[in-house]
């Protein structure tokens, strides 16, 4: 593959956290590194381990091939391969490939001297995947309670864990969860937008710099948060979506076991509401 003339100069050795410059090399554009080859190696194992799990399962329809967490009565123990073990080895390869890809982000950022802000934006996302696949499940004592590597029976998962709180949308940190989501995809549209409507015009026309992009916002909204802003805005809101999302998550069981919908009681047991006692509205 070619290489871009300006890519030599950012191929600086060192920076790397293990290994020295043992894996300091690339391959084609790719970096390697420690990291990326404990990435591959998880990786490759966990996809064959999901190939042979579809393998001996009875359905190679995409849609439909699940490898299911141990039953419930196997508690946090090894099961056998077949009952859930698959599972377990699955989820110790995925763990282990993406904490290795966060760790081969910082090394690259490392080498170009820039900011983590990448690899803790992952990070993020990582930290959602435990909550769900180890941390939640061990507060609960048992692998049966996360959820199953399947194009659909992870959907059903989600459903079954949303509905035994009767009401996942009362989840109060679902709801920041989802507002940021939400948030992120509007922010992202409004800055992508006014970026091209600036620098990409049609044939012919001057293109505009970053004065015309504060001056749209400030016409419209009466402020403009500036360039540097809005990408800390969304890297914090982007975060934040997978840092409550991880939080709803760990609250639905182990600290909160009734429905969503009942934790709103608290606003009924205000002293200002029993003081006024229910006789009073007769
Ligand atoms: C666009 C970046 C590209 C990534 C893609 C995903 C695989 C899995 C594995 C066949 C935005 C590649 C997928 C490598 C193949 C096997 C065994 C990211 C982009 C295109 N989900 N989920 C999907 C994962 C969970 C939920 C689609 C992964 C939780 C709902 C895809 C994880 C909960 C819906 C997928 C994970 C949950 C989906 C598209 C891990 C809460 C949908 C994903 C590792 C978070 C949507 C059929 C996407 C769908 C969907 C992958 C976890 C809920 C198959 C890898 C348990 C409600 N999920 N998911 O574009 O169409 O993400 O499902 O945690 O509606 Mg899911
Ligand atoms: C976990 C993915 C991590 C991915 C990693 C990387 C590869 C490599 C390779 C492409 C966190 C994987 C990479 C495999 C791929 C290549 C080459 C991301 C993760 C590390 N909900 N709900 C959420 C909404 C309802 C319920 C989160 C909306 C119902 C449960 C988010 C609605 C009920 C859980 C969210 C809605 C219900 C959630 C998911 C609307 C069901 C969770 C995002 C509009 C009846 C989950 C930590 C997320 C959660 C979660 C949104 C509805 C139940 C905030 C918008 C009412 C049980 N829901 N939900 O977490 O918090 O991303 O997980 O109705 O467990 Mg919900």
């Amino acid at each position: 593959m070619s290489m871009l003339s300006f890519e030599r100069k950012y191929r600086v050795a060192g920076g790397t956290l293990v290994g020295g410059s043992l894996f300091d090399f690339w391959v084609g554009p790719f970096y390697v590194g420690f990291f990326g080859v404990t990435t591959a190696i998880f990786a490759l194992v966990g996809t064959l381990l999901i190939i042979y799990g579809a393998a001996i399962g009875p359905t190679w329809n995409i849609w439909q091939i699940d490898i299911a967490p141990p039953a419930i009565e196997y508690g946090l123990g090894f099961a056998p391969l077949k009952e859930g073990g698959l599972w377990q080895v699955i989820t110790i390869c995925a763990v282990g490939a993406f904490c290795s890809w966060a760790l081969r982000q910082v090394e690259i950022a490392r080498k170009l001297g820039i900011g983590f802000h990448i690899p803790i934006a992952f990070s993020a996302a990582i930290f959602a995947y435990i909550s769900l696949e180890v941390i939640r499940p061990v507060m609960l004592g048992a692998w049966g309670h996360a959820f199953p590597y399947g194009i659909f029976s992870h959907l059903d998962w989600v459903s079954n864990v949303g509905y035994q709180t009767l009401h996942f949308h009362y989840n109060p940190a679902h709801m920041i969860a989802v507002t940021c989501f939400f948030g992120t995809t509007l922010i992202l549209a409004m800055h992508g937008g006014v970026i091209l409507s600036a620098v990409n015009p049609p044939d012919g026309e001057e293109v505009k710099h970053g004065q015309h992009e504060n001056q749209y916002f400030r016409d419209t909204i009466l402020y403009s948060i500036g360039p540097l802003g809005i990408h800390r805005l969304g890297w914090f809101a982007a975060i934040n979506a997978g840092l409550w999302s991880a939080v709803c998550i760990l609250i639905s069981g182990p600290f909160w076991i009734d429905g969503w919908p009942y934790w709103y009681d608290w606003y009924l047991q205000l002293p200002f509401w029993n003081d006024m006692g229910l006789d009073g509205l007769h």
